[in-house]
């Protein structure tokens, strides 16, 4: 099938079936440092592979002086490091835009934070001995299937320079347990500051090439494209953005917010994996005051952040805004893309308050 284009109509069910398989952060589990694993975002797009841990191998191959072929317990008796890692799918907030390209349907929860643990990726490329020539490594996936009339195995690579930076990581746990199977077990890619599709689950095989890859993952999808016949420029670190849990409690159909009057402690959760968050702005009805910021969990985690308001009887709006020290902030108008990729306009949350 090729690419449906971006519509106005009512949501299809096809966007309702990947719903139903993919889930977002309900964001009143922004309050956890570490998202409970079970809370996580899911973004996945065939089918989760079932894979025999005892058979799997991690192969390491192409340009290189020896190939490799390693266990699991072989990646487990490598070096250990954790790291606190924010993920956010880069589609997050495509649901909102006009027109709205039909795919995964997110609004705004599709970013979780967890700790993960495994072995720096530059030690196995050390290993296997890249030789001269090399430009990209590709890390490759078991899953298997058509996206937009193109059948493949789920791929991406990294610039050599990428991927041999020391916080990319080769990561078999999450949360302190062996990865689940929806998170891309035995083993995935860790990419700190990128966008999610980067951090390859279910890896099976590393590769060296000499010249740049060319899959469907990445030359087509996660492109900040114009129109489906612009190349667009590849989407890769996390743009900042800040969510706010929404206060008070909700209607169950609609979600709409009821908060009692009088000093209301909002907080959140804010990220950038492009520089560290240095600045949140709470907005009550259109103005805007600093937020107090937390302390930060760490360089590729979101970091909290609160903000005391008088709630005054009636109909209000809610909003926040992050701004990282490279001057990034975020826009009030929608960034469009024929993908819907990168849309980190301000969350907006009507609450009523009696
Ligand atoms: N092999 C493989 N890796 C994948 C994907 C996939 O479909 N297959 N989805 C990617 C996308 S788009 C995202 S946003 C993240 C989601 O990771 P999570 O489901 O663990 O939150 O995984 C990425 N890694
Ligand atoms: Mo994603």
């Amino acid at each position: 099938m090729i690419a449906p284009p971006p519509t106005e109509g009512p949501l299809t069910i096809e966007e309702l079936q990947l719903a139903t398989r993919n889930r977002g952060l309900p964001l009143e589990a922004l309050c956890y440092d570490v998202t409970p694993g079970g809370l996580h975002y899911l973004l996945v797009h065939f089918d989760i592979p079932a894979i025999d841990q005892s058979a799997w191998r991690l192969s390491v191959g192409g340009n290189v002086r020896r190939a490799l072929a390693l266990s699991l317990d072989d990646i487990r008796a490598r070096p250990r490091r954790t790291a606190l890692v924010t993920l956010e799918c880069a589609g997050n907030g495509r649901a909102r835009l006009h027109p709205r390209p039909i795919s995964q349907p997110w609004l705004n929860e599709a970013v979780s934070t967890a700790e993960w643990t495994g072995t720096p990726l530059t030690g196995v490329l050390e290993d296997a001995g890249i030789e001269p020539g090399t430009v990209e490594i590709v890390f490759v996936g078991a899953d298997h299937g058509i996206e937009k009339g193109c059948e493949h195995d789920y791929a991406r690579s990294l610039s050599l320079d990428d991927a041999q930076r020391s916080q990319v990581l080769l990561a078999y746990e999450m949360n302190g347990r062996p990865l689940e199977p929806q998170h891309g077990a035995p083993l995935r890619l860790l990419v700190p500051g990128w966008y999610g599709m980067t951090h390859v689950k279910w890896l099976v095989r590393i590769e060296a090439l000499t010249e740049a890859f060319e899959g469907y993952q990445q030359t087509v999808a996660y492109r900040y494209k114009r129109d489906a016949e612009d190349r667009g420029d590849p989407v890769q670190g996390i743009r900042p953005r800040a969510l706010l849990i929404p206060p008070g409690f909700p209607d169950f159909l609609t979600r709409s917010r009821t908060v009692a009057r009088g000093r209301v402690e909002i907080r959140g959760r804010a990220w950038s994996g492009i520089a560290p968050i240095v600045r949140v702005e709470a907005g009550v009805d259109g103005i805007w005051r600093d937020a107090v910021l937390g302390e930060p969990l760490g360089p590729f985690a979101w970091r909290a952040w609160s903000f005391g308001w008088d709630a005054t009887p009636g109909e209000h709006v809610l909003s926040c805004r992050a701004t990282d020290a490279a001057g990034n902030a975020q826009p009030v108008e929608q960034p469009w893309n024929i993908q819907g990729m990168g849309n980190n306009a301000v969350q907006t949350v009507p609450v009523t308050v009696r």
